[in-house]
């Protein structure tokens, strides 16, 4: 029996560079798989391993689910509830926000946020309610990739437009410098770079596939990438390859840099840097040479100096005329905006009433210790006690009892086990959506497949829920998803709106590879490169990048980088069965010379620590990482490991230079035997 099986096609909206096309395969009302869609430009029939995993396990299986709002019974953190209705559940939020409202006041309603799903609807409409209501909001880029916005806003006007990846093929030269698509973006890494006739380099500390996969592969200390950048700039300038006819027609400021060049010979480089100067030289003079493409990563900016590194590696595209011209240009994100999608529309800012009010991420646990600032809390597309820094600290911020909180998600994470109340939140195959990959300058359509699981709610339905039950009026906190898809379709101008791109699954917004900044013309106050930069300057960072990098670590101290892992969509996936036999132990990768010193052999249990305390890893011996650094990967579930904690345990939460952002990939540790 063949006759009842349809084939209906959706988008990935996870937090990665890829959003592949995905085919789900039904037998009559049942999902038999889901797999990529073979016609799918990015998917071309494959899914990552993560997603394949996940989309035919915890994701489908009602008893890893979330099926209906819960209520908490036991200790905070225990993870004790007990199932109650919506009209309930809904009942108890409104009246602890009444309460607060009455005593407190909204700015100590505090709500964090992220890329759980970035599906433009489930992570933009919730927004609405949250103006509304005028509550404090924790800085969601702080957690991520702040530092490399604030970096490229200064010089370029904006961090959103990157390079279109279609420009590939009139590129002579690419460069990735502290990203690992390998991991982050395994499509990209499988088909666009490994496919690309470009000459590839790659920067990182890391030697990951991708990295194997490079012409050239500079393995490069972490934290000393300025260092890196300025002396390629050197070289570019004693080989006359800077682009001074560029520079000075589009940008102000070179000339506070050239003097700060002649120093950063390639001797000095190497010094500084680990990368043997005749590496530093051949980059510098193929990549100026160019056409050339600059992929910065969102890992290079999660370090003390992250904005000035990011400063300073973008000032390479620039300085040798890289920009403005096929198979140039340099890529962090490219943003919805950019495709037409109005954010402010989507948001409803104009629905706030009160000062906005936001800390960093890393001032969270400050915040949430101190009931003067916060009285409730909620978590929507996130999992902080997972993912975010001083994982001890925050459990105990969380179980403070008259912080009231409420947590959104597939699942009963670490981060729910805090909760007073847990609302089920419907998966991507449950709901229409529309998906704005952050690499391709595409729009695709997330499409219903399937029946919403249980009790389970799209982020945007349990957001008018609340909205009904708070007594609130404003129409646009019941917009309609119909509505909705209409109006984003709209903004994109998608021909045929949304429905046209339902059966498209994915469209290109245009016809044709986009010539990043075509017209020269760049959003900052100037309107040309800012290479110095007074905004900069005034907000209490250095007029223009500068070759500093950071300390080394304490003497016996090993950098600890904590990247995406190629199992894991940050925490998500945690709790698949399947994808923890394939992570299996928790490693921690030495280079042999770091392991012999502290007598560690292969597959020996160490203790990682820190005066935060101490996880225990199983060693792996591989020169893969540099002398002094020790890698393992972020977001594994903390109650499912066997301290009850993962990385984030070690983690500080040191802030980068700007933005308030993550500095993570900069924690120092001790290593010794267990
Ligand atoms: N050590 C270390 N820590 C890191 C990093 C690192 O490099 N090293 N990286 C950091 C980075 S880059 C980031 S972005 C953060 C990410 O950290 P988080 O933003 O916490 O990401 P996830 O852990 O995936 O948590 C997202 C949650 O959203 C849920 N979710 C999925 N879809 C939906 C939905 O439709 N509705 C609702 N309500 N929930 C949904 C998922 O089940 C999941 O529990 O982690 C940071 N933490
Ligand atoms: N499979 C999978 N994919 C993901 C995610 C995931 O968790 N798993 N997370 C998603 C999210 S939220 C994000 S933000 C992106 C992140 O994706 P990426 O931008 O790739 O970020 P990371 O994985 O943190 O780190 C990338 C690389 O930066 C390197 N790095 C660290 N410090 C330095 C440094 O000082 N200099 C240089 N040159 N390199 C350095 C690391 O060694 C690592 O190889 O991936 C997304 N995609
Ligand atoms: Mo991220």
């Amino acid at each position: 029996m063949t006759d009842d099986k349809t084939i209906l096609r959706t988008t990935c909206p996870r937090d990665c560079y890829d959003a592949c096309g995905i085919a789900v395969i039904k037998r009559g009302e049942r999902i038999v798989k889901v797999v990529g869609d073979p016609e799918h430009p990015v998917s071309r029939g494959a899914l990552c391993g993560k997603c394949a995993i996940a989309y035919n396990g915890v994701l489908r299986d009602a008893n890893a689910r979330l099926t209906q709002p819960l209520r908490r019974s036991g200790a905070k953190g225990e993870g004790k509830f007990e199932p109650v209705s919506w009209d309930t559940a809904l009942g108890v939020i409104a009246e602890n926000l009444n309460s607060i409202l009455a005593q407190q006041g909204p700015a100590s309603i505090w709500h964090t946020h992220y890329t759980g799903t970035c599906s433009i609807i489930a992570g933009g409409f919730p927004m609405r309610f949250f103006n509304r209501l005028g509550a404090s909001e924790v800085d969601p880029d702080s957690i991520c990739n702040a530092a490399g916005h604030r970096a490229l806003e200064y010089m370029y006007g904006t961090s959103y437009t990157g390079f279109d990846p279609r420009s590939i093929k009139d590129a002579a030269c690419v460069m990735l410098w502290g990203i690992n698509p390998s991991a982050s973006a395994p499509h990209a890494h499988k088909h666009w770079f490994k496919e690309a006739k470009a000459f590839r380099i790659v920067v990182d500390p890391v030697r990951h596939a991708t990295a194997e996969a490079a012409d050239l592969y500079l393995q490069v200390r972490p934290g000393t990438d300025s260092a890196l950048a300025f002396t390629m700039l050197h070289v570019m300038q004693r080989d006359g390859l800077i682009d001074r006819k560029f520079l000075d027609a589009h940008s102000i400021g070179w000339s506070d840099v050239e003097p700060l060049l002649p120093p950063c010979t390639p001797q000095w480089g190497e010094a500084q840097t680990g990368v043997p100067s005749a590496d530093i030289e051949r980059a510098a003079q193929i990549f100026a040479k160019g056409p050339s493409l600059l992929w910065l990563g969102q890992g290079l900016q999660r370090q003390p100096l992250g904005g000035n590194v990011m400063r300073a590696a973008a000032l390479l595209s620039a300085a040798s005329g890289n920009i403005a011209k096929p198979g140039a240009g340099f890529y962090y994100l490219n943003g919805s905006g950019r495709k037409g999608i109005d954010g402010e529309y989507l948001d409803g800012g104009a629905l706030r009433r009160v000062p906005a009010k936001s800390v960093s991420h890393m001032d969270l646990c400050g915040t949430l210790e101190d009931p003067a600032a916060a009285r409730a809390l909620f978590c929507w597309n996130i999992n902080i006690a997972a993912s975010n820094p001083d994982q001890a600290r925050l459990r105990r911020a969380l179980s403070r009892d008259d912080l009231f909180t409420v947590v959104i998600d597939l699942f009963q994470t670490d981060t729910a086990d805090f909760a007073d109340i847990v609302l089920p939140a419907a998966s991507f195959l449950e709901f229409d959506d529309i998906v704005s990959s952050y690499f391709n300058l595409t729009l695709s359509a997330q499409n219903k497949v399937t029946e919403t699981m249980g009790e389970a709610l799209p982020n945007q339905e349990i957001f008018r829920r609340l909205a009904a039950a708070m007594s609130f009026t404003e129409p646009e906190l019941f917009e309609s998803d119909k509505s909705l898809l209409a109006n984003l379709a709209a903004q994109a101008r998608v021909e045929g709106g949304f429905d046209a791109l339902a059966k498209a699954g994915t469209v290109d917004l245009w016809k044709q590879p986009v010539v990043q900044f075509a017209k020269l013309e760049f959003p900052t106050p100037s309107g040309k490169i800012e290479i110095a930069s007074a905004r900069a300057e005034a907000d209490g960072h250095p007029r223009t990048p500068l070759p500093v990098i950071d300390d080394k670590p304490a003497d016996g101290n090993l950098r600890l980088l904590s990247p995406a892992s190629a199992w894991l969509m940050n925490s998500s996936y945690g709790n698949d069965p399947t994808v923890g036999e394939r992570m299996g132990a928790d490693i921690v990768v030495l280079h042999p010379k770091d392991a012999r010193a502290r007598n560690i052999g292969e597959g020996a249990a160490v203790r990682v620590g820190n005066a935060l305390g101490e996880l225990r890893l199983t060693a792996k011996i591989d020169d893969m990482v540099p002398e002094g650094v020790a890698l393992t990967w972020k977001s594994r579930w903390p109650k499912q490991q066997p301290g009850r904690a993962n990385v984030n345990f070690l983690n500080p939460g040191r802030k980068a230079d700007m933005g308030g952002s993550t500095a993570v990939h900069s924690i120092e540790v001790t290593v010794t035997p267990a």
